[in-house]
């Protein structure tokens, strides 16, 4: 085994590498650029270095810079993590000619496999299913026409030969349409890769996203660890993936099927380490193919680790130590289901825009069958520069149905303040209908009504600015209890409070205000003290007062249904009832205005 290894990354994955070298009591060396000196992998390696200003070109993709740092630290191989340079076969060689090992497969598999069209060749010629169509590139738009018209018909799929990923992929439903999709392919190949080459396939109109694990040493062992479901994608981008697939989709005999065809593939490039061979399976006919091999290890690895109980990270650097695999194909068990929801800084209400800014108050949630690699802490800043995604929540149960309800149970707990992140929207799609039947929810993902109904509240108002240029007005929550049940409320009025009118000191605010008390000052109303809000999310039962009334404090001003209880919610002064907002039967939220009460 190593005795010291450089960590080619940032973010959750540069940590989760960190974890599995202190297992395996290997030092780590974290690199970093100058946005990311208080970042948490920086923090958590046994040394760090800084490569250069934030942008990746200076820092993260600087193979020279990189390179100095392996010598003056005397790591004896580099881990490059995912994105940045995990499939960069010129990286991988440079390592190679430094002396130094990278954690990965051979430069000559990532070359393989990073040609689209070089790949379908190997594949087939290794009797390894591809979706059909060309295996040699298209030379122009004309061919194209031909071959789309004589051998695989429309629809049809245009894809860029050094793509992957979704980039450079374009459909042409009909052959009018051919002419747009080639020369936005071979466009987008030109921008992204460098490379105007395009390839066709047959286009498949709802396919699942259907990938399995493998893992390979150097010993003649290659496995499978079965497949992940990664169809909830959008624009693709995976937003969340779980394993096995849904029961009714794979079953044993088809997980059987798929785990060799990924063998396969992965032996006909010889192989090393941890990769993804990533199909597409159509259901219906009950077919398979061949997609692309991703020559690393992957953001979604961990919902594999989850069902399989091996750890992936772990055997990819034996396996680069020149260990065999700790595991042989037969001890592979897979136990219940895990999901995974990427945790993104985006706002799924405005098409998933990226919703960088600082993480305010953090926290993550526990408890049993709850994994989160996260990158972040409280105080981190999310920047454009980087990839928006900030943490993974994976989760585990006995089957898919509990390991849902896990999931939204876990959501729920995740507190990440200041920041807008996809929680709301993994929260509302595995509530649905589609989630549950284990659809592909792609029609679901473009919808934008329903995206909108995700949209967050107002950025919360300061307590400070509430007085607007006026008297200052500041905001206290406090923990009552009323017969004996705890309710959460919020005091709005002069600094101080009410209790230094006599003299006294103010009880100070807790330092974790409950959610309902937060969510209320989150709905910050504009009426200062007036506003009578709700402790509680419940449907309003009955309202014995009307608009005009004179109330005393104390007094019941309206009937709260919730959780099967009848909660009553009384006067917070006494006073005119100014604005009564609310009718029976009508559903409220914590923090929603109840009533206004004017001073008499
Ligand atoms: C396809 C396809 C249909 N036919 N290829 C490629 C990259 C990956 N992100 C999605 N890709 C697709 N390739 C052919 N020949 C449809 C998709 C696709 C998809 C597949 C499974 C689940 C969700 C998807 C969402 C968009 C596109």
């Amino acid at each position: 085994m190593f005795s010291k290894i450089l960590i080619a990354n940032r973010g959750e994955i540069a940590v989760r590498i960190i974890r599995a070298l202190d297992e395996l009591g290997v030092a780590s060396v974290a690199v970093y650029s100058e946005l990311d000196r208080d970042a948490p992998h920086v923090a958590r390696a046994g040394e760090s270095y800084l490569l250069g200003p934030a942008a990746p070109a200076a820092s993260y993709l600087n193979i020279a810079r990189i390179l100095d740092v392996v010598r003056q630290s005397g790591a004896e191989a580099v881990h490059p993590g995912y994105g940045f340079l995990a499939e960069n076969a010129a990286f991988a060689r440079a390592c190679e000619d430094a002396g130094v090992v990278f954690i990965g497969p051979p430069a000559s598999a990532i070359d393989a496999m990073g040609s689209k069209t070089r790949a379908r060749e190997l594949m087939q010629a290794a009797g390894v299913p591809i979706v059909p169509g060309t295996v040699e590139p298209v030379a122009d738009l004309a061919a194209a026409e031909k071959i789309a018209a004589d051998e695989i018909g429309y629809p049809v799929a245009v894809k860029a030969a050094g793509g992957g990923g979704g980039k450079g992929f374009r459909v042409a439903l009909k052959p009018e349409e051919l002419k747009d999709a080639f020369e936005g392919a071979a466009r987008e190949g030109e921008k992204f890769f460098s490379d105007a080459t395009v390839y066709l396939e047959r286009y498949l109109p709802n396919p699942r996203h259907v990938e399995v694990q493998v893992l390979a040493d150097g010993h003649g062992n290659t496995i499978h660890l079965g497949e992940r479901d990664c169809s909830i994608q959008r624009r693709h981008q995976k937003l969340i993936e779980e394993s096995p697939a849904p029961e009714w989709i794979v079953d044993e005999a088809l997980r059987e099927r798929i785990g060799t065809i990924a063998v396969e593939a992965a032996k006909a490039v010889d192989y090393r380490g941890a990769g993804t061979v990533e199909g597409l399976l159509d259901a219906d006919n009950n077919e398979y193919f061949f997609l692309e091999m991703n020559t690393r290890v992957q953001v979604e690895h961990c919902v594999t680790e989850m069902t399989t109980g091996i750890d992936i990270v772990k055997e990819g650097i034996r396996v680069a130590a020149g260990e065999p695999l700790s595991v042989a194909q037969d001890d592979v068990v897979l136990r219940g289901h895990a999901i995974e929801c990427r945790i993104n800084a985006e706002d799924a209400s405005k098409k998933f825009a990226p919703a960088p800014g600082r993480i305010g108050r953090y926290v993550e949630p526990s408890g049993p069958g709850v994994r989160v690699d996260s990158g972040v802490r409280a105080g981190s800043e999310i920047s454009p520069m980087y990839d928006p995604m900030v943490a993974k929540l994976i989760v585990w149960d006995a089957d898919r149905a509990q390991a849902t309800r896990r999931m939204l149970r876990a959501l729920a707990e995740y507190e990440i303040e200041g920041l807008k992140t996809l929680i709301p929207f993994h929260r509302a799609l595995l509530q649905t209908e589609q989630w549950a039947r284990g659809e592909t929810c792609r029609d679901l993902l473009e919808d934008r009504d329903w995206l909108k109904t995700l949209a967050f509240e107002k950025a919360p108002k300061q307590a400070a600015d509430s007085g607007a240029g006026g008297e200052e007005t500041v905001e206290q929550t406090y923990t009552v209890e009323v017969s004996g049940r705890k309710f959460d409320v919020r005091v709005i009025g002069p600094p101080g409070g009410a209790a230094s009118a006599d003299g006294a000191a103010a009880p100070p605010v807790p330092k974790r205000p409950a959610r309902a008390a937060r969510e209320a000052k989150a709905r910050e109303n504009g009426h200062g003290g007036d506003a009578l809000a709700s402790p509680m999310q419940g449907s309003v039962w009955k309202i014995p007062v009307k608009a005009g009334q004179q109330v005393v404090e104390g007094e019941v001003v309206t009937i709260i249904e919730a959780m099967k209880m009848e909660n009553e919610i009384t006067a917070h002064k006494a006073g005119v009832i100014a604005e009564l907002p609310i009718s029976e039967g009508d559903l409220v939220r914590s923090g929603d205005v109840l009533a206004i009460i004017a001073d008499a």
